[in-house]
């Protein structure tokens, strides 16, 4: 375990990489419309770099645990659906079952209403993160609570497998794991044949030090907006350049276009729990929105999770 300065520091690091890999990518996110549109909503009313849904749910992620301790499900629920603003650019499945919700349809009903299954979009990874803050002492544990907070609006196992993978990966970055090792237990913790394969592949271009293009990396892991097109790619990203600037891993990651706020947001957290805040350009963290109610969240965070630890021990 890293001293307590050193985790705090990759507490913070991890909450403002997510954010910040959130608005640098979302100018870059979609085709021709969805970047148009979002010129509109890129700015606070006091010109700062506005963040996504991706950065929302995880605020009403982290804010849940600090007020209930635990995932409470059905306060969870509630708390995404109050959130809810269509200019913060939702998935469309997302949008329906958080409107149901406010609407109070049970969140067990509202997830399966526009697929059977649940959407398997990768939703529940971007906010998965926030979870390895707390749970990363225990595995198990922190696929339970992933599953948990996942499952409100992404039943699917995809969408669950996918955030219980960024998730792990995060809690190892935060202990300094070697990058073969952690790829190695991606892969086998990866279940289905979609996610596995494309694990495979990252362990051996990272075993390998290849220097794959932007190109080849979104045709080969993805860059879509499902979980199994782009968790994989997002973890692969976070551990090549974990040795590397954010600011390189932001620009390589832009270039791999797509769902590409969502990317530059997984990756950016297992980057800053690598890496922690001190080592993330003061200018971006200075330009971006609710930067201090984001720091002062992982904050709380990291004294829960201490509050955690000293009952186990
Ligand atoms: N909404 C966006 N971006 C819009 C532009 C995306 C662009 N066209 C691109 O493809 O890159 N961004 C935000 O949404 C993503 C998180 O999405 P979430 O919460 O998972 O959304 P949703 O709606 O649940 O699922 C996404 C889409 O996946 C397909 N899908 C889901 N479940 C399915 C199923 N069971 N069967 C078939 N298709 C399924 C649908 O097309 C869903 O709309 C993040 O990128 C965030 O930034
Ligand atoms: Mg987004
Ligand atoms: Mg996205």
């Amino acid at each position: 375990m890293k001293s307590r300065t050193d985790l705090k520091d990759k507490f913070i690091g991890t909450f403002i990489g997510l954010s910040l890999g959130d608005a640098l990518g979302a100018p870059y996110e979609g085709g021709f419309i969805e970047r148009f549109l979002w010129k509109f909503f890129s700015k606070t009313p006091t010109g700062k770099m506005r963040w996504t849904d991706d950065t929302q749910m995880s605020i009403d992620l982290a804010e849940s645990i600090l007020k209930k301790n635990t995932i409470d499900q059905n306060y969870l629920a509630l708390k995404f659906a109050s959130s809810y603003k269509w200019s913060r650019g939702y998935g469309p499945a997302a949008s329906k079952v958080l409107k149901s919700i406010s609407k109070g349809v049970s969140w067990k009903v509202a997830n399966r209403q526009t697929y059977k299954e649940g959407s398997l979009g990768n939703g529940g990874a971007m906010r998965s993160p926030i979870l390895a803050l707390i749970y990363s002492q225990n595995h198990d544990l922190l696929a339970k609570e992933i599953t948990k907070a996942t499952q409100i609006t992404h039943a699917h196992p995809q969408a669950i497998e996918g955030a219980v993978l960024v998730g792990k990966t995060v809690s190892l970055a935060l202990n300094n794991i070697d990058t073969i090792r952690i790829i190695n237990m991606v892969l086998k913790y990866s279940n289905t044949e979609i996610f596995k394969k494309k694990a495979e592949l990252s362990l051996k271009w990272l075993e390998d030090n290849l220097d794959i293009s932007p190109k080849e990396v979104s045709k080969n892991l993805g860059n879509g907006i499902k979980a199994a097109d782009s968790c994989i790619t997002a973890i692969y990203l976070g551990l090549r350049f974990r040795s590397k600037s954010f600011n390189e891993l932001i620009k390589f990651t832009r270039k791999c276009g797509g769902d590409v706020d969502t990317l530059c947001s997984m990756s950016g957290s297992i980057w800053g729990a690598f890496n922690g805040f001190n080592n993330i350009p003061k200018e971006l963290f200075d330009d971006l929105e609710d930067a201090n109610r984001i720091k002062s969240l992982a904050c709380n965070l990291y004294k829960t999770k201490i509050q955690i630890l000293e009952k186990i021990n």
